[in-house]
């Protein structure tokens, strides 16, 4: 139980499809598509568990699995997330929640002969008024977006953790920074999710009730770059593949739009035909949040699903799960 893996070469990960890999968070969207893109590539070994079964924040638990288990890889999609308000509402659970399973899990597999592990962040990492497109090395050069900062806080916590314990122990733990992902699998709740889901939401409900006008929040002017999650689980499996280096690694689609855009792509996509009006009161949260993603470019991937492509998968995946 003391690092098996201390000095183990970066092993190919693509090479061996019958490697045992925990998929930690695999209901949620980012897990989910993970693990279709692995069961896709023909892996046959992924360990799974249900929130139910391992409650992540619990550390013996977490280590008794992990000895019973043994994986050999470890992709860490389990986090407790949520859009604006929810980050907003609940400081407390994001950051404790988020601090117990990344450094639950990310210490186990160390101790318990992970060969690799990628932990997955979030680009609200970045400082409130960051260069645009954000650089990987713009992380801990200025204050934070407060309605995030707590959820940010852990998520550089957990990328500071892979990077001591690679320091340290010489292990193999990379961290990948997604932008704003959306797709199947989505937590579409009216309030505490992130903005594509809530106004998809809105949108179809307005629809099927013929009414007039739908509420979108804030003033409809902040930036936002949007990453489809099956684009995300391709450039997973590349960087668990090609990837072991100290820095994180920026995720993005290179591509941003205003929330007015958005709001009018997603009207389109459901087919609502009545009018926006802006709630003011609510806040718009970072001004712009690109990233730079040309260091993934540069190893050789590139995300390949548009926008409004994304958004039609998303609503027919919707309208087939809306019932439940
Ligand atoms: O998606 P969202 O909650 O996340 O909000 P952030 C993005 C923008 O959409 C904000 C506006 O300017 C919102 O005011 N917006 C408009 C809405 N209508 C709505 C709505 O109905 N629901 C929501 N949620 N927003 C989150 C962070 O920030 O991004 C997380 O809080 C995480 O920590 C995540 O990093 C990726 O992009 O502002």
């Amino acid at each position: 139980m003391s690092g098996a893996n201390k000095n183990a070469a970066s092993p190919s990960f693509l090479s061996d499809k019958s490697a045992k890999v925990f998929v930690a968070g695999h209901r949620g969207l980012v897990g989910s598509a993970i693990v279709r893109k692995l069961q896709a590539l023909g892996f046959t070994n992924l360990v799974l568990r249900t929130h139910a079964e391992l409650d992540l924040t619990r550390q013996a638990d977490v280590e008794s699995f992990f000895a019973a288990e043994k994986p050999q890889f470890v992709i860490l999609a389990a986090a407790k997330v949520g859009g604006i308000h929810a980050n907003n509402t609940y400081p407390a659970d994001f950051i404790a929640v988020n601090l117990q399973i990344q450094t639950n899990v990310i210490d186990a597999a160390y101790r318990f002969g992970v060969k690799k592990l990628l932990f997955l962040g979030s680009s609200c990492i970045y400082p409130k008024f960051a260069p645009q497109p954000i650089p990987e090395n713009a992380l801990l050069t200025g204050p934070l977006e407060p309605t995030n900062e707590w959820y940010a806080i852990a998520k550089i916590a957990g990328i500071k953790m892979c990077q001591a314990y690679r320091i340290q122990y010489s292990w193999d733990a990379i961290s990948g920074m997604p932008t704003n992902l959306y797709g199947p699998h989505d937590n579409f709740h009216p309030e505490n999710s992130h903005v594509l889901p809530a106004l998809m939401r809105r949108f179809h409900e307005a629809k099927v009730k013929g009414a007039e006008e739908v509420v979108v929040w804030g003033t409809g002017s902040p930036l936002r770059e949007f990453l489809h999650v099956d684009d995300l689980a391709d450039g997973v499996v590349f960087m668990m593949d090609s990837y072991s280096g100290l820095e994180h690694v920026n995720v993005g689609s290179g591509k941003e739009v205003t929330i007015k855009e958005l709001a009018e792509l997603v009207k389109e996509v459901v087919g609502f035909e009545g009018r926006l009006v802006w709630d003011s009161t609510k806040p718009d949260g970072t001004p712009r949040k690109l990233m730079d993603s040309s260091k993934l470019a540069g190893l050789g991937w590139t995300p390949k699903i548009s926008l409004k492509d994304g958004l039609v998968d998303t609503y027919s995946w919707y309208l087939e799960n809306v019932k439940q």
